[in-house]
């Protein structure tokens, strides 16, 4: 399947959420007045794009309101789109690959879609020919490194893990030391889950990045941080607090087949101030699609 195909498709509950009052406003001939903008308001709300996100949006499509009404239902698609593009667009000044090895930390709450990111990940750069090692720096739970591993040979990486129980730090130390030796083009870091509220566990991502840096001048690279889109807003919660303990350089947004509220895209870029560098949309090797502000806000409001 293409991927904007499999977008369209894992984004097809938040595109019904969104579409269904404005083809109504189509169906019914209504004008398109205070009562019908409000419709558009709410179901931007309902697909937790977030209230200043959505006010924005709404300042744009009054201000359009002409120009919309004679346009019928392709001007308003139209103007959605716009404002939802412009919402989601960050500049992102990532290279993946400019150094080697490169460096990749994986962090979110228990249940994210971290571990399940990775194996997709590293199936999605194994095919383009590059080699990578999956580092299961996760050591609370054996069941953990199982997974990940599990992952890397259906992806057809290389895989590193510490003793249970070790420090995450002197696992990450080791993989690192083996990925120069070994010549790997990439290393995914799997983090353990944590609770944002747990400054310990924050302590502990910082010191790996330390660690990392130390080992390979810059790294991590990336610190992508996963998000459950179906928990919606309170991704932005969370958000905030790994992004104030260290560098989140972008955002991975999982199980957005699974929700209507795929909208909270919005929310978290705006609110983060960090892009979205993939978006999951099941749980297969290939659900995992390279972010592209352009495809998802077509997606989410879907074609003229
Ligand atoms: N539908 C759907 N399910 C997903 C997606 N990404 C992950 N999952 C599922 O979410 C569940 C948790 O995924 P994991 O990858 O284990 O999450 P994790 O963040 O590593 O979890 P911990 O290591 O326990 O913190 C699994 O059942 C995955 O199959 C997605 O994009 N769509
Ligand atoms: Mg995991």
């Amino acid at each position: 399947m293409a991927l904007a195909d499999r977008l369209r498709g894992g984004l097809s509950r938040t595109r019904e959420i969104l579409t269904t009052p404005l083809e109504d406003l189509v169906r019914g001939r209504r004008p398109l007045d205070a009562a019908a903008l409000e419709a558009v308001e709410e179901a931007l709300l309902a697909a937790d794009m977030g209230v200043p996100a959505v006010q924005e949006a709404m300042v744009v499509l009054e201000a359009r309101s002409g120009e919309i009404a004679s346009g019928g239902l392709p001007a308003m698609r139209s103007a959605l789109r716009q404002e939802i593009r412009r919402a989601l667009e960050r500049p992102d000044g990532v290279e993946p690959f400019s150094s080697r090895p490169w460096v990749v930390f994986v962090v979110g709450v228990n249940g994210a879609g971290k571990t399940t990111t990775i194996g997709k990940l590293a199936a999605a750069w194994g095919e383009r020919g590059r080699r990578v090692l999956v580092c299961a720096a996760d050591t609370f739970r054996a069941a953990a490194a199982e997974q990940l591993e599990a992952w890397a040979e259906r992806a057809k990486a290389d895989f590193h893990r510490g003793a249970e129980g070790a420090d995450p730090s002197a696992v990450l130390t080791d993989a690192l030391r083996a990925a120069s030796a070994r010549g790997h083009d990439a290393v995914l870091v799997d983090t353990a889950g944590r609770l944002h509220t747990r400054s310990n566990l924050m302590a502990e991502l910082a010191k790996m990045a330390r660690v990392a840096d130390r080992e390979v001048p810059g790294a991590p690279h990336e610190t992508l941080l996963v998000l459950d889109a179906t928990v919606g807003s309170n991704g932005l919660t969370q958000g905030r607090e790994f992004a104030r303990a260290g560098g989140v350089s972008g955002l991975v947004l999982t199980k957005l087949d699974g929700t209507a509220r795929g909208g909270v895209a919005v929310a978290v870029v705006r609110d983060l101030g960090v892009p979205i560098r993939y978006v999951g949309v099941g749980e297969t090797v290939e659900d995992l699609l390279p972010f592209d502000a352009d495809a998802f806000a077509t997606s989410l409001v879907g074609e003229e």
